[in-house]
């Protein structure tokens, strides 16, 4: 297969218009998009999804959930909608015209809305996930972060997102097109990727770029990837590090500003149908593609080769073909990588491997990496980044009924690490956010959520400039409590201890008298007596107070850090 490269379309509108059609848009209803809609956008106006041509509407998303299709036929496998608020989308007209603008209020596009729905979001996850299972991070964030209603209808582009990092890496299709046909490179290999390259990409790579006799692009996604990857700041250093070991003449590296939803199959072909407008000719799908992980079951979503499946099924009509890769493994005594189902004499030979879990573990214990994994630069890389746990920060986020005993173990707590030294310590109690962070709150749903999104922010800063932050608010929201953790897991660890004194108990010593107010009703919505509280699941240590005295309980969560490798055991 050889590639066409004249330039696609993009949705843009020329330099001039823009400037004209953006001072008309000043006086257009916006909409301030969230950081995924503007990793969307951007695709869309560039003419990385082509050939959508602006948010879907309603009949084009019910064929992409449905059958992958768009209503005149297009092969589409991901939704890509405009999800707003209810309050947004009330006052909205058939045919208005919306002003998108990034988060600073710059505006980037406009967008003739067309259509304008609440999906059927369980539908939606069953089908294009899956599963409506949470664990899946695209059905959380399709239920807990995107708004309730969808709207539809075609962009004008007016500017392209602004970047400030590795902007000399950064691509449009057409910028990439123009570049391939400036180097007569008709056939052009990409390889997709959220992870920093160690020697078996590299291996895997030079095979595919060998088998299809092409040149290789390394397209790694640095948009939105799974919550908890490497940040792309560090991967791409890592990157610029491996590609000096890769012939120049051959292969090049370019940035994607895509949004990942790690919809496994459905996402590999959506990778595959972006490649192609690239102006890539082949795409590289390995083991378990664009996988989320484990569902709530403990069991993968996707079989590890259900996306290469897809994929096969497909690339006839999407004009790229698919470079098919089994596991890759190290052979020792060949001191070489070899596709894991085509080693004939495994009785004979070592196979060696490291797991992306084994890895992160060797990288937060500061234990060895060997050469025959990674590159020394990358390890270097991934290790000013990832110092090991005992150096990093975490957060301490206690949950419980009120008078449960979180504050008085969470200031144990505070005061056993500060004896201990070596990192600062911040309390953020329950009564002390109120008092200093969210005083004007009180205890509706919305507020609760608003003062536990808070006390998260402040605990993820002080988790990402390595510091300890103890956190003891009632917090009784589950996905909030999630949300929570997500914030803090992309710097360090979340540590969520629940102190599991139940009602009655924490009724009988109603310590401040609450209690017995709230069952005289003088205060309303109190947890645990007229509101609810979801006990914590799967919580990384859960205490007892009844029979331990504070000191005990404090020295458990110690404990429980200690193992967790985060404070050293001496
Ligand atoms: S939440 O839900 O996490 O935002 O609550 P939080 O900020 O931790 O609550 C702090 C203290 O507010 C007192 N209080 C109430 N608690 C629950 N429900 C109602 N309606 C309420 N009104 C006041 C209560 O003493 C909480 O303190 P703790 O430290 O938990 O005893």
């Amino acid at each position: 297969m050889y590639q066409n490269l004249a330039p696609i379309p993009e949705l843009f509108v020329s330099y001039e218009s823009a400037q004209k059609l953006k001072v008309e848009a000043a006086d257009l209803i916006s909409w301030d998009l969230s950081p995924r809609q503007i990793c969307d956008l951007e695709l869309l106006m560039n003419g990385g999804f082509a050939p959508l041509k602006g948010f879907l509407s309603e009949a084009d998303y019910d064929g992409v959930v449905d059958n992958m299709r768009t209503t005149d036929g297009t092969l589409w496998p991901m939704p890509i909608t405009l999800d707003v608020s209810e309050a947004f989308a009330e006052g909205l007209k058939e045919g208005q015209d919306i002003a998108l603008r990034d988060q600073e209020g710059v505006i980037l596009a406009t967008m003739t809305v067309t259509d304008n729905w609440v999906p059927n979001k369980a539908k939606e996850a069953e089908k294009v996930f899956g599963a409506d299972d949470e664990a899946h991070p695209a059905v959380n964030y399709l239920h807990n972060t995107a708004g309730k209603v969808y709207l539809g209808g075609p962009i004008t582009g007016l500017q392209q997102p602004v970047h400030y990092d590795f902007r000399g890496s950064r691509d449009t299709p057409n910028e990439l097109r123009a570049y391939f046909r400036k180097l007569g490179w008709r056939r052009v290999v990409a390889f997709q990727t959220r992870n920093p390259l160690h020697r078996a990409h590299q291996e895997l790579t030079f095979r595919a770029a060998k088998e299809a006799q092409a040149n290789l692009l390394i397209h790694p996604v640095v948009g939105m990837t799974k919550p908890g990857d490497v940040d792309h700041f560090t991967r791409v250093r890592c990157y610029e590090a491996v590609l000096d070991k890769y012939p120049a003449a051959t292969t090049t590296m370019s940035l994607l500003p895509l949004a990942m939803r790690m919809a496994g199959p459905r996402e590999a072909v959506w990778h595959g149908l972006i490649r192609a407008n690239y102006g890539c000719t082949h795409f590289i799908v390995g083991r378990d593609h664009a996988g989320p992980g484990a569902n709530s079951a403990g069991e993968d979503f996707y079989g590890p080769y259900d996306a290469q499946d897809l994929f096969r099924e497909h690339q006839e009509e999407m004009g790229i073909e698919m470079v098919d890769f089994k596991h890759m493994v190290y052979v020792q005594e060949r001191a070489q990588y070899e596709p894991n189902d085509e080693i004939e004499d495994r009785e004979n030979v070592t196979i060696l491997n490291i797991s992306g879990t084994e890895l992160r573990r060797r990288l937060s214990e500061g234990l060895e990496i060997p050469e025959w994994f990674s590159f020394p630069e990358v390890v270097k890389e991934l290790r000013k980044t990832k110092p090991p746990r005992s150096k990093q920060g975490f957060t301490v986020f206690f949950t419980g009924f009120s008078g449960s005993g979180k504050s008085t173990i969470a200031n144990a707590l505070m005061v056993k690490l500060m004896e201990m030294g070596g990192r600062p310590v911040t309390l953020l109690d329950g009564d002390i956010v109120r008092k200093n962070l969210s005083s004007e709150l009180g205890f509706s749903k919305e507020h609760r959520d608003l003062n536990i999104r808070r006390i998260g922010y402040v605990a993820s800063e002080i988790t990402k400039n390595a510091g300890i932050a103890i956190c003891a608010p009632i917090a009784p929201y589950a996905t909030t409590r999630r949300a929570v953790r997500e914030d803090v897991e992309q710097f360090g660890a979340f540590v969520e201890v629940h102190v599991a004194t139940d009602i009655e108990e924490c009724e009988k010593r109603d310590r401040k008298g609450l209690y017995k107010l709230a069952r005289e009703g003088k205060i309303k919505e109190f947890t645990g007596i007229s509101d609810p509280y979801d006990i914590p699941a799967n919580p990384e240590l859960r205490v007892e107070t009844i029979g331990h005295d504070v000191d005990n309980c404090a020295h458990q969560v110690i404990l429980k850090l200690e193992s967790l490798g985060l404070i050293s055991a001496h």
